[in-house]
């Protein structure tokens, strides 16, 4: 019986694991011809790995780069099965209630960078007072899509950009936050002079960050995304 029950729960959350895969540049689907995809679904959990940055594997890069104006906007795009881009499956089911936050940082080169530069934060979707608000459902009311703007004050170059969603349906254990990310190999052009600091993967999270090690079924619940400020241009 023990067994059974071991089995069904992993089961279980195997179907909940999802994986960033696609992106839009504007109205454009590029699909995954610019992603570093991840070997599989399954959530990075150590806080202090280089595979905080762009997933197992993600330090090393993939061959498309996809350009994009600044002021344009890109939609980073995520599913819980490899290819399935059906809007009928949650993008990320399972009660894998946390934030989506979209990170971008600087490189020389996208197809080389192995994301040890600094990251800023973009984009993100907390938790605003209900379930419907978490940024994971948000991204399963939008069929996985999440869209954000590339300031215009931006400066022009290559970047990565990294897409993550948190997991924090077992958060309230050391260890139990589920981080899923990949990085986009991006070509800015047209852009400005702004060049944001940002932090550092691994660096940015603590393990017992409010942000990553919380009871989210505590009521009242507030949260807190961890992680800078957005940058807006
Ligand atoms: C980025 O775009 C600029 C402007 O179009 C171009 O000159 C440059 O070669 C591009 N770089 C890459 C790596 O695609
Ligand atoms: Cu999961």
């Amino acid at each position: 019986m023990k067994c059974l029950l071991i089995l069904l729960a992993t089961a279980s959350s195997i179907t909940a694991h999802s994986t960033w895969q696609e992106l839009w540049v504007g109205s454009t689907d590029e699909a995954g011809t610019c992603v570093r995809l991840p070997p599989n679904n399954n959530p990075v959990t150590d806080v202090t790995s280089n595979d905080l940055r762009c997933n197992v594997g993600g330090t090393t890069g993939v061959s498309g780069v996809c350009e994009v104006a600044a002021g344009n906007t890109l939609t980073v795009e995520m599913h819980a099965q490899p290819g399935d881009r059906s809007c009928a499956n949650p993008a990320i089911g399972g009660n894998h209630y946390g934030p989506v936050m979209v990170y971008m940082s600087a490189v020389a080169d996208a197809t080389t960078a192995d994301g040890s530069s600094s990251w800023f934060k973009v984009a993100q979707d907390s938790y605003a007072g209900t379930t419907e608000s978490w940024g994971t459902e948000i991204l399963n009311a939008n069929c996985g899509k999440r869209t954000f703007t590339v300031p215009k004050t931006l400066a022009s170059g290559n970047y990565l950009v990294r897409a993550e969603a948190i997991a924090l349906h077992a958060a309230s254990s050391s260890g139990g936050a589920q981080f899923y990310m990949s990085c986009y190999q991006i070509n800015v052009t047209g852009g400005g002079s702004a060049k944001p600091t940002g932090v550092l993967f691994p660096g940015a999270y603590k393990a017992s960050d409010p942000g990553i090690l919380i009871n989210i079924y505590q009521t009242p619940l507030t949260y807190t995304a961890p992680g800078p400020a957005v940058w807006t241009g």
